[in-house]
């Protein structure tokens, strides 16, 4: 896979040299070219933004630097012998950036990276070039972040993790939280390994037993107890049929039941608390 990262702030993407993403590629996995977008600026002060056309605060990302290194960067590549680019357009106001979504960023040859500073970048822009390749504006949660390139290296190590052969295990991705499939989307429960005592606080007996059946319930009750904390949305929008009756029974326990009434807007499951409203 090739990237590309065009960005005011090259040395932002400094962590690209590092851990999984520096590794893949030292081993040739990972192609990356990361550019200044003041190299296509042409005045003394090297303008990248100017004001909003209608008024408003802040700044707007200019047209001509972002369509010049485009156009350059996108004709390296080709010239290098990439194929098929997509843009991904970091922006609070993209579609969310799932699992799903890094799978198939993770499918393409060569994704370019347009991280914005200032209010974004003018439309016109992603516009132009949506006319050339598929563009994916895509958000990283909603909070709001000073600008996109934090969100480059989220979505480069969410997808760079999926490549053939930079995990090493193949299997570690069907357990992922989060992961593509039928099965109910459960958080993963806690994880312990040595030593057996630690400040005077042991590891659940279950997972010394040897009993695999009785710890694979465990950890399917741990993460059923997780995910009703932390992520009630998960639950509710999980088919019935996703969860088996031990499932259901540990459900139960945690105050969730069946939701007949809600079924028809694709949500399955409710709090028991939330019953007598
Ligand atoms: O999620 N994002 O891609 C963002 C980009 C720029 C600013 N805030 C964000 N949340």
């Amino acid at each position: 896979m090739r990237l590309d990262v065009v960005t005011i702030f090259p040395e932002y993407l400094e962590p690209l040299n590092v851990s999984l993403v520096g590794k893949a590629r030292a081993r040739g996995q990972l192609q990356v070219g990361v550019h200044d977008l003041r190299n296509w600026t042409y005045d003394r002060h090297h303008t990248v933004d100017d004001t909003p056309y209608g008024g408003g605060p802040g700044m707007v990302m200019k047209t001509e630097p972002w369509g010049d290194a485009l156009d350059e960067v996108l004709a390296d590549g080709y010239e290098a012998g990439a194929h098929g680019p997509v843009l991904v357009v970091p922006t609070p106001s993209g579609r969310p950036f799932t699992q799903e979504l890094a799978v198939e960023l993770s499918e393409r040859p060569w994704l370019v990276f347009t991280p914005a500073r200032y209010e974004g970048i003018d439309r016109r822009v992603v516009d132009e070039y949506a006319t050339r390749m598929p563009v994916y504006e895509v958000s990283i949660g909603d909070y709001v972040l000073a600008g996109g390139e934090a969100a480059v290296l989220v979505v480069t190590e969410a997808v760079a993790r999926l490549l053939p052969g930079v995990l090493g295990n193949a299997e570690s991705h069907r357990d992922d939280s989060f992961a593509p499939g039928t099965m109910a989307n459960l958080l993963e429960g806690p994880v312990h390994t040595k030593p057996p005592v630690w400040r005077g606080r042991g590891i659940p007996e279950v997972l010394l037993s040897g009993h695999h059946g009785r710890i694979a319930r465990w950890r399917r009750d741990e993460a059923l107890r997780r995910t009703t904390a932390h992520r009630p949305d998960l639950i509710g929008r999980t088919a019935p049929a996703a969860f088996d009756k031990k499932d259901r029974e540990m459900l139960s326990i945690l105050g969730w039941a069946p939701d007949p009434e809600g079924e028809r807007y694709g949500r399955f499951w409710r709090r028991v608390e939330d019953v007598e409203e």
